[in-house]
């Protein structure tokens, strides 16, 4: 296995993981418990049933384990959410705006573009704004997301790792042309990432797909 492109992937797919496979587990047991009780206590014939009496050592069980399951699965939530949330002061802002149908990218010296540069081992906070409906920009490899929404600033972070091109979404229907909203994030080595936010030459931002 490669890689992961962010810390976060490792921390999503972790969570995910382990919540997916304490539902197998428990899906699997209680459907064999009650196949099988299903057939050992079925009704048969001039057999009276009898009163069953409670078991308080199997009551404090089935309430205790569920409990710490359910907690563990809190906890890790929890910090993997928090992880996900909590921007480093130092994080390097780039600004975002969601448009029908396309996505501007604007860095702090003014340069514009369409696809999404970011440095290796820069922690990166997108600020999210849209111009006209609400749109979400999805970055599938990185496992975060996020809605562009009319007056108001939304956040998303991630810190690159390994270089590479990985694909942006939209994954808010916008309109017509919503499933044509597609970008790049391009995550370029430190120097090459300074050789382009240096470069003069104007970023063709291609005109917003339909218009
Ligand atoms: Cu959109």
């Amino acid at each position: 296995m490669s890689p992961a492109p962010t810390q976060h992937v490792e921390t999503v797919d972790f969570i995910m993981i382990y919540i997916v496979a304490i539902s197998v587990v428990l899906l699997l047991g209680i459907t064999a418990a009650m196949i099988y009780f299903v057939f050992k206590y079925h009704r048969k014939k001039g057999h009276q049933p009898v009163d069953i009496h409670g078991n308080l050592l199997l009551e404090i069980v089935w309430i205790v384990i569920p409990t710490l399951l359910v907690l563990s699965m809190f906890y890790y939530g929890y910090t993997g959410f928090r992880e996900i949330r909590d921007v480093p002061e130092d994080a390097y802002i780039i600004k975002v705006q969601a448009r029908m149908w396309q996505w501007e990218f604007n860095y702090d010296n003014g340069k514009k573009s369409d696809t999404l540069y970011v440095p290796i081992g820069t922690p990166i906070k997108l600020e999210l704004f849209s111009q006209d409906v609400n749109h979400s920009l999805y970055i599938p490899s990185f496992r975060i997301k996020e809605d562009a929404i009319v007056g108001r600033t939304n956040y998303l972070f991630f810190k690159p790792e390994q270089a590479g091109s990985y694909d942006i979404v939209c994954a808010e229907y916008c309109g017509l042309k919503h499933s044509m909203m597609y970008s790049k994030v391009v995550v370029l080595p430190e120097t090459q990432y300074t050789a382009w936010y240096n470069s003069n030459a104007p970023e063709t931002l291609k005109a917003g797909i339909g218009n």
